[in-house]
């Protein structure tokens, strides 16, 4: 195994074979050190990394952690963002794996109609590990450089795969139900998902 399917490996014990499908079961530390550990080379993960110059950014399956998890690598289109999104009461870790991305993080709306208000801008540079999930409120992720960035996340429990995510507009904080939130490929392998 090289070191990429050896952390997918790692992943997967800790986060044990069945039961257990809630957020409090997740040993967050653990996860945490294992990604900060993993000592990236591109020739390991490429095959994941597809990239399309039309959408903001890719979702691309790498594995589904014993069903309690999606790991997904994020292609992210140089200069674009994803929507304001929620994580679907799930827990969110996401290392860079190349070049930097920003995270911009809002409270979510109080129901009148307003723009989003920042509440803390963030640049994680290649190698940083950052955690998130909706008690920590909504955040958006961009890429602002002029390559393509690429992140490694993993998701637990996979509810935003089941069952989508909500995603806000920033002018008026108005919520929109995103019933999938598709995968562009998996396994390696380009899917119409
Ligand atoms: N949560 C977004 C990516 S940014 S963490 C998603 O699942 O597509
Ligand atoms: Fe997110």
């Amino acid at each position: 195994m090289n070191r990429f399917e050896t952390l997918v490996q790692d992943i997967k014990d800790i986060l044990g074979p069945s039961s257990g499908l809630t957020s409090e079961d997740v040993d967050v530390g653990d996860l945490t050190l294992k990604m900060e550990r993993y000592v990236s080379d591109e020739k390991e993960w490429s095959k994941y990394a597809l990239g399309n110059a039309n959408m903001a950014y890719t979702r691309n399956l790498v594995d589904e952690g014993n069903g309690k998890a999606n790991l997904l690598i994020l292609v992210w289109t140089p200069g674009k963002a994803s929507p304001i999104h929620d994580h679907g009461n799930a827990h969110c870790l996401m290392r860079v794996l190349r070049g930097s991305i920003t995270e911009t993080r809002y409270d979510y709306p109080d129901g009148k109609e307003a723009p989003m208000q920042i509440k803390k801008e963030t640049t994680l540079k290649e190698g940083a590990v950052a955690y998130m999930a909706d008690n920590l409120g909504l955040h958006q992720v961009a890429n602002p450089g002029s390559d393509y960035a690429v992140s490694l996340h993993l998701y637990t429990p996979p509810n935003v795969a089941k069952f989508g995510c909500n995603i806000f507009s920033p002018k008026t904080g108005k919520m929109t139900h995103v019933p999938k939130c598709g995968n562009y490929s998996k396994f390696g392998e380009r899917v119409e998902d």
